[in-house]
């Protein structure tokens, strides 16, 4: 579809007055340039999106309004929130926690959270989310790979899922709770007590490691994407450029902390532009959400199309009656966008409905509908200036093939932007598989319009989105295969109307072992509580054994044509089949 809506935000002032002349414009030494930058020359996170506002004098102006599940409201303002960060940085460096160390957390939306991943970026620390919802399994492989020396998490998730993995976890030497006492734990909020408020920051350069982001492959376990403090660059740039941001704004993002939106987006984009930011403990609820866009009057919302979808479902009768004026321009990522979601948002809300496309690697939005920009509905929009991107094709004798209009390619970026991941922890070759002549290869299939828009085609991997969580296969068959009667597991996504994908298992069995019900049961039970429900096969298939290449791989690809009921392509390689 290419219908064209006229966006009603071409009136207003921006930073970028127009796509053209901001491409002739725009470099990315004059986006460095509106940041602080530290004393002594170099760059912190925390200082650009918190201490600075403080300095600037901007101190009582609220930062995070966190809103508890059951109505409870907390501000932070800048000044508050720039002495708590402190004082976390302050505990770190106590607890013998040094510059270029990691520390992970583990919690939901809780105020704790933002004030620990400030707090070590503050002391050079580097910070690694992990998903709450996440099972033992996933936790414990990602604390291991980012040898986190301290968690911060709250006494539930500890006594659930962390506790048992201690031993396994040599490397973790310290975990702070949040709330009550737990034994064996520190208390965090006795700890930041004793903290300074006026601690320093630490003399970070730009290329000093702040963010570790697991993000899933095909194979193989989970990636450590590893961000550096110039990254700000981008997430600042971005915000205003993209998400049109200004200081005093309240901004809404309703990902989830645990993965790389929350934080680029949820925490980082919207402090450094100036804005209160608004977040919400509970999980998603359209009268609550509803709620929230009229009482915080959010000027600015980025969501999910997961949650566009379920809203759509709902119905615009649950927001008659809303004054939702305060609302400029809403945007969303992590999948693609129906046209029908821009369309419903434009006809419902009245505003513009902007898409963005980007991934845990690429650090901050690199294709969007932008700025003021005409939309077209159902595209990913186009690159930002001050990104290069191109669609291509890998040859087999090695280089790139850069393919035209209307040819569908893997989308590559050109390498070079500030909040390009620096490396996958421990893993330097298959980050190095990621480049081919100084392009940065995304693995998604798209293919760009005469007038340079980018539409999204799909993966060319087996890599799966639920709700908006990238999750890799392997992952999810390994703890099947955990279980003793599973001989084999292949795992592939399944379209969904609403999550987008939904995760779905194909088992074979050892000999003695009967495929029924309460064994389908079982399986899924196991997965649920290793992997966390999230991560978790929704459905799961009985099957004599799975297809598998001649390198031994399970051809997860015809799995999927065959359960969609799709042609099977190129079967050359196929070793055996279940005849299916
Ligand atoms: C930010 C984030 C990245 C993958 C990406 C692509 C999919 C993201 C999209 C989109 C279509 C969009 N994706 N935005 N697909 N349209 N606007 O989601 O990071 O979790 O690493 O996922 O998500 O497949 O490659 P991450």
């Amino acid at each position: 579809m290419t219908q064209t809506i006229i966006d009603k935000h071409a009136s207003t002032p921006w930073n970028l007055p127009d796509y053209a002349s901001a491409r002739v414009h725009f470099d990315w030494p004059q986006a460095r340039a509106t940041l602080a930058g530290l004393p002594g020359g170099g760059l912190n996170i925390a200082h650009e999106a918190v201490d600075r506002h403080v300095a600037q004098g901007h101190g009582e102006r609220v930062a995070i309004r966190w809103l508890g599940k059951s109505g409870e409201r907390i501000d932070y303002s800048y000044a508050r929130l720039s002495a708590d960060i402190a004082r976390f940085a302050c505990v770190l460096e106590r607890l013998g926690i040094r510059q270029g160390d990691c520390i992970a957390v583990l919690a939901g939306r809780v105020p704790a959270l933002y004030i620990a991943a400030l707090g070590a970026l503050k002391a050079g620390v580097v910070f690694c989310p992990l998903f709450s919802a996440f099972g033992p399994e996933p936790i414990q492989t990602r604390l291991e790979k980012s040898g986190a020396r301290l968690l911060v998490t709250t006494p539930q998730l500890y006594t659930r899922k962390v506790a048992a993995l201690l031993p396994q976890l040599p490397r973790l030497e310290h975990v702070l709770t949040v709330g009550d006492d737990v034994e064996g734990t520190y208390h965090l909020e006795a700890l930041l007590e004793q903290g300074e408020p006026d601690f320093p920051t630490a003399a970070t350069a730009p290329d000093a490691p702040a963010l570790l982001h697991f993000t899933s492959g095909t194979t193989g376990a989970p990636k450590g994407a590893l961000h550096v403090h110039e990254a700000v660059v981008a997430h600042a740039y971005s915000g205003r450029a993209v998400l049109d941001l200004r200081a005093g704004d309240v901004y809404w993002c309703t990902a989830d902390p645990g993965w790389v939106t929350g934080i680029s987006y949820g925490l980082i984009a919207p402090l450094v532009n100036g804005v209160t930011m608004v977040v919400d403990e509970a999980e998603f609820d359209a009268a609550r959400w509803y709620q929230i866009l009229e009482e915080q009057r959010v000027n600015v919302w980025y969501t999910a199309p997961t949650a566009i979808r379920m809203l759509m479902k709902i119905g615009a009768t649950a927001i008659a009656g809303r004054d939702l004026s305060a609302l400029r321009l809403m945007a969303s990522v992590g999948e693609p966008l129906n046209p029908e979601g821009v369309i419903w948002g434009n006809n419902t809300f009245g505003k513009p409905f902007h898409d963005t496309w980007w991934q845990t690697e690429t650090g901050a939005i690199m294709v969007a509908n932008y700025g003021c920009q005409p939309v077209r509905p159902g595209s990913m929009g186009c690159p930002l200036p001050g990104i290069e991107a191109a669609v291509v094709r890998r040859r087999r004798e090695g280089g790139l093939e850069f393919l035209g209009v209307g040819e569908e390619g893997e989308l590559a970026l050109r390498a070079g932007w500030p909040s390009m991941f620096r490396t996958y922890l421990h893993e330097p070759e298959r980050y190095a598989a990621c480049f081919v002549d100084g392009w940065y290869l995304s693995g998604d299939l798209v293919s760009r319009d005469a007038d340079g828009y980018y539409w999204f085609v799909g993966r060319s991997d087996d890599v799966i989105k639920t709700s908006g969580h990238l999750i890799g296969p392997f992952e999810v068959e390994s703890v099947l295969m955990e279980h003793p009667a599973v001989a084999e597991a292949g795992v592939i996504g399944k379209p969904d109307p609403f999550a987008g994908e939904t995760i779905k298992a194909f088992v074979a069995l050892k000999p003695g072992y009967a495929g029924d019900d309460a064994l389908r049961k079982t399986l899924i039970g196991h997965a649920r509580l290793r992997l966390g429900p999230a991560v978790a096969p929704r459905e799961l298939e009985f099957v004599a054994n799975l297809p598998r290449n001649r390198s031994g791989k399970i051809m997860r690809r015809l799995l999927r044509a065959r359960e969609l009921g799709l042609p099977e392509g190129d079967l050359s390689t196929l070793e055996s089949s279940d005849g299916a």
